[in-house]
């Protein structure tokens, strides 16, 4: 059976870290989310995969190739501009002539629950019983039948989602012919599964575990999840006087040195230094080429690749992009004072902690102060001293 993996959306919600890269490729224990997802797949005996790719395909082409290296075969179809998911499915029309899995690039699915769903009935939707269905799209049921598709809404009528998972027939491309724009000027795959729910036809699967990865907040969530299930192994230099606690993954070249102190899960890449007297706590992933010097403490985050973390600096609940530079230090908080949940802009992160989302090349001058909830634009330079709160513009100079 063929998976088709929608992948060409550019993550408005994750900006700026999607400023230089698509959403599916932004890491989870240092590896990209769709490639996670695609092994999961592969574990359930799929291996040949259509990729549909557009904002900035190039790194999502030049990673996997056409996925001898990962054990798959991969196609790709180009959506050009990003007019909706029933318009990105149809970059395939022509492409698949038999059933086939459709999976949103953005979400974490284990192999279970992939091999369960291909082998139900087509038409057939992924569902997922939410703690907090207000934040998707929900289903309604009659047993497992579909009987209706609704857009998120503050008053959920139950708490099973929608996955952006399905099995489906060819006869979709018929159907997405048909459809007009939404009232959000897209092309709505939902509108088109519609169809069925108006003939009875859809029917769902449950899936025992899910996870969407949509916010730069979720991406914390999902690292932490797999990182889980991390096996640790020192394939780099753990010198004397390291405690190494948990899993701990360190990628070939790196270094680990004196007195640092790490509680996993936690995965360092290649080439890195960590130390000496770095503190790194969980669930956190370092890409390659950072550097994590002395006095410095992570925790909860996910580090992109070529960041320096160097002198006597906090980094908790936050995405750091790649290539930036943190001055002496400079920290990011994490916790507001009244504990109230964390707002990054004008969206509630729902979180008691979460410090910032930092993008690709940002500069942050010696002793500079990070609120939680600062979304920093790729690019922007701090000056030392500052106070950084809000939201700031990619390539901005903040402060004096
Ligand atoms: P969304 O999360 O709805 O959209 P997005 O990924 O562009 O993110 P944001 O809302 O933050 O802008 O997309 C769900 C999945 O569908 C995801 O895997 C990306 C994919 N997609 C496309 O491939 N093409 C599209 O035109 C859209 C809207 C989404």
């Amino acid at each position: 059976m063929e998976c088709v993996i929608l992948a060409a959306g550019e993550g408005k919600r994750m900006r700026p870290l999607t400023t230089s890269r698509p959403k599916v490729m932004l890491p989870l224990a240092n590896r990209p989310m769709i490639e996670h997802l695609m092994n999961s797949a592969i574990k359930a005996g799929i291996t040949d995969f259509i990729f549909v790719v557009g904002y900035h395909e190039e790194a999502v082409r030049e990673y996997f190739g056409d996925g001898s290296e990962f054990g798959a075969n991969i196609r790709y179809a180009v959506q050009r501009s990003q007019r909706g998911t029933a318009d990105a499915l149809n970059a395939v029309k022509g492409l698949v002539s038999d059933d086939f899995l459709l999976l949103n690039g953005d979400m974490v699915m284990n192999a279970e629950d992939i091999s369960g769903l291909s082998g139900a009935v087509s038409p057939c939707m992924g569902v997922f019983k939410s703690s907090h269905p207000q934040d998707y799209g929900v289903i309604t049921t009659e047993g497992k039948r579909v009987t209706g598709i609704f857009e998120k809404t503050s008053e959920p009528k139950g708490d099973l989602i929608n996955a952006g998972a399905y099995l489906l027939e060819p006869g979709i491309f018929g159907i997405i012919s048909n459809l007009e724009l939404s009232e959000r000027g897209e092309f709505e795959l939902t509108d088109a599964l519609m169809e069925y729910v108006s003939t009875g036809n859809l029917t769902t699967y449950a899936l025992s575990e899910w996870g969407d990865v949509g916010e730069p907040w979720n991406l914390l969530d999902a690292n932490a999840a797999m990182l889980e299930n991390l096996e640790g192994n020192i394939e780099g230099e753990v010198e004397d006087f390291v405690v190494l606690k948990g899993a701990v993954y360190l990628g070939k070249g790196s270094t680990i040195r004196s007195g640092t102190y790490i509680e996993g899960p936690c995965v360092i890449g290649e080439n890195c230094t960590v130390g000496p007297h770095a503190y790194i706590r969980g669930a956190t992933s370092i890409g390659d080429n950072c550097h994590v010097g002395h006095s410095s403490e992570l925790k909860n985050s996910v580090i992109l690749p070529d960041t320096k973390i160097p002198h006597f600096n906090y980094i908790g609940d936050s995405v750091i992009g790649s290539k930036c530079n943190f001055g002496a230090g400079s920290k990011i908080a994490n916790l507001r004072h009244d504990k109230r949940d964390i707002m990054a802009g004008d969206r509630n992160t729902k979180r008691r902690k979460f410090g910032a989302v930092v993008g690709d090349g940002v500069l942050f001058g010696i002793n500079s102060s990070v609120n939680p909830g600062a979304i920093i634009g790729s690019g922007a330079a701090i000056a030392p001293c500052t106070l950084v709160e809000g939201k700031i513009s990619d390539n901005t100079k903040y402060g004096r």
